[in-house]
């Protein structure tokens, strides 16, 4: 039972980008009453917290958007092939003016707690201010890459110049006019960053741990007759992207890189390093994400690119990955990086050898030298897919904490719900394919599943739905298998956890593609969602 200070909502989602916005849109229209809590003061999720110079998303703008609007899709004009930060913010705020979403969305609001109440059936939710409501479902929209990591640097405190996050960068900008910055990570965020900052900065040093390997984005102006015969074909973009692997409009190729000839190998690759983005990875042969000397054919074109573009020899190697195979880090795309390093005012620090022993006042010192700084740019990503769960405070039956239950690594069913947590919803949550995948095309998949589950429940008389346990393990042990065929596990990346001191090893996503994720998701609802425990709350009985 409810007390006079608590709200009771029918669902309460967490977070206002891409996934919460959509959900909100599609409770509605199955009449439930709906909240969105929202720490920000805006919509945009990752584009609202993302603002560092140079971010802008590694998908292209017209498949990197919503899909389940026609009107959203012929109104919104993209200016370019990969959207910058400020436009997605854009396009996401306009999309809520559409759907009239704000006036359901709670701002400035960060949940601290919810616990599943074994009594009342119920979710109590807990906000930072101390106020309480109550739902029948509990559906996270946090996104999967939002709990930002700062490592723990001994002397951080004691630095007098300013440092930044990239993942939670301040709204006015930062002017780095004639400052010397220092920049530690070079993953997706680091590499859009630091040739931005290298053309504005007095000096860039860049500590790196890893070298990555990038290809070029190749960014350009939206041409007015792509834009209009996109348009035209949303409908078959749309087929194309939800049956896909990657949730891109693209083909997978046919072709394994073992079958072809050095010549043809090099023509394959130097065409797709020249279109730019992802598709020298996912569109050239079919094994490089299996096979380990397909994998090497290119990973060997993107050195010999390095030491081609970077002029100084000593640089390039230190540029050059060799410990693990291309793609099975997140790939990054990028406009001028490795050019970047052939500039006068950048210098590359490589802290795997030299590590950082501390902050000091000044800057940064490693065990060779001390580097003065004016500030300091934290590119170092985030505890992805569970850090920003654990941060909820979700308790389940019993009082159980998520962390808790998942302290061996994540337990979901489908990704999408967790034994012991009745009603929870996870949008992208681990062992789904979306951080593998162009998001919004997973985003959408999700949404409408779990619409379709609640939907499902209200017309049966359904009050609870939680995975079985042995659904459940027969799930992660297929996320396992599957991940354990591809070259994925060799990389110390964060698709494994290996970004933060502690975090079990544990492949997160789902590498069996969004085409058969979404079948397979389907078939499961066709199923009277088989696998799932359904019960009614007056008899409390199983179904
Ligand atoms: P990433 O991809 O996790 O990259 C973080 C970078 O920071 C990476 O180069 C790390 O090196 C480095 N890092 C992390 N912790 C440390 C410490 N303690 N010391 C030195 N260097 C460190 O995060 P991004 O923000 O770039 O990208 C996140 C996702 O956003 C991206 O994948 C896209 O999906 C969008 P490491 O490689 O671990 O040695």
């Amino acid at each position: 039972k409810s007390s006079a200070a608590t709200k009771d909502f029918d669902a309460i989602v967490v977070g206002a980008g891409f996934s919460g916005m959509y959900m909100l849109h599609k409770l509605r229209e199955l009449g439930l009453s709906a909240r969105v809590f929202e720490a920000a003061d805006g919509v945009g999720g990752t584009w609202y917290w993302n603002r560092y110079p140079g971010a802008r998303c590694d998908s292209e703008s017209y498949y990197y958007a919503y899909s389940f609007s026609k009107e959203i899709q012929q109104e919104w004009n993209w200016s370019c092939r990969y959207p910058e930060q400020p436009e997605i913010l854009r396009y996401l705020n306009f999309c809520a003016d559409k759907l009239d979403l704000r006036r359901d969305i709670q701002f400035n609001t960060r949940i601290t707690g919810a616990r599943y109440n074994d009594t009342t059936h119920r979710w109590d939710i807990e906000t930072e201010d101390g106020k309480r409501v109550s739902a029948r479902y509990f559906i996270t929209a946090v996104g999967c890459l939002s709990a930002a990591q700062i490592p723990n640097i001994k002397g951080l405190e004691s630095f007098r110049g300013k440092w930044y996050h990239t993942g939670k960068w301040p709204h006015e900008g930062v002017d780095f006019t004639g400052k010397r910055v220092g920049i530690i990570g070079t993953g997706s965020s680091g590499i859009q960053a630091i040739p931005v900052i290298a053309a504005q900065a007095k000096h860039l040093t860049v500590f790196q741990r890893t070298p990555n390997y990038t290809v070029p984005a190749r960014d350009a102006p939206m041409p007015a007759d792509f834009q209009k015969t996109v348009k035209a074909t949303y409908d078959e973009i749309t087929r194309k992207t939800r049956a896909s692997v990657f949730g891109m409009p693209f083909d997978f190729p046919e072709q394994s890189a073992l079958e072809a000839t050095p010549e043809q190998r090099k023509a394959i690759y130097d065409s797709w390093w020249d279109k730019g983005g992802f598709g020298f990875l996912l569109s050239s042969y079919n094994d490089l994400i299996i096979n380990k000397e397909a994998n090497e054919t290119a990973a060997e074109y993107v050195r010999a690119k390095i030491r081609d573009i970077v002029k100084d020899p000593v640089t390039a190697e230190k540029l050059t990955p060799r410990t693990y195979p291309i793609g099975t880090k997140r790939p990054p795309i990028d406009t001028d990086y490795y050019e970047t390093f052939n500039r006068e005012n950048v210098t590359l620090v490589d802290i795997r050898s030299l590590p950082i022993e501390e902050i000091t006042p000044k800057g940064i010192r490693t065990s060779e030298a001390e580097y003065e700084l004016d500030a300091i740019v934290f590119a170092t990503g985030f505890d992805a897919m569970t850090g920003a769960l654990f941060k909820l405070g979700i308790h389940g039956k019993g009082g159980i904490a998520l962390e808790q239950q998942w302290a061996h690594g994540p337990q979901t069913y489908l990704g999408i719900a967790t034994t012991g947590f009745p009603n929870l919803f996870i949008i992208t949550g681990p062992g789904s394919p979306s951080v593998l995948s162009n998001m919004p095309v997973s985003i959408e998949q999700h949404v409408e599943w779990i619409a379709g589950c609640i939907q499902y429940m209200r017309a049966h008389n359904l009050d609870s739905i939680e995975p079985s346990e042995d659904a459940q393990r027969t799930w992660v042990a297929h996320v396992n298998e599957l991940a354990n065929e591809t070259l994925f596990p060799q990389a110390d990346s964060w698709y494994m956890g290996a970004n933060i001191p502690g975090k079990p090893r544990v492949f997160l996503p789902y590498t069996g593609g969004v085409g058969p994720y979404r079948d397979r998701c389907a078939e499961i609802a066709e199923k009277g969602y088989e696998g799932f425990v359904m019960t009614r709350d007056r008899q409390n009985e199983a179904v």
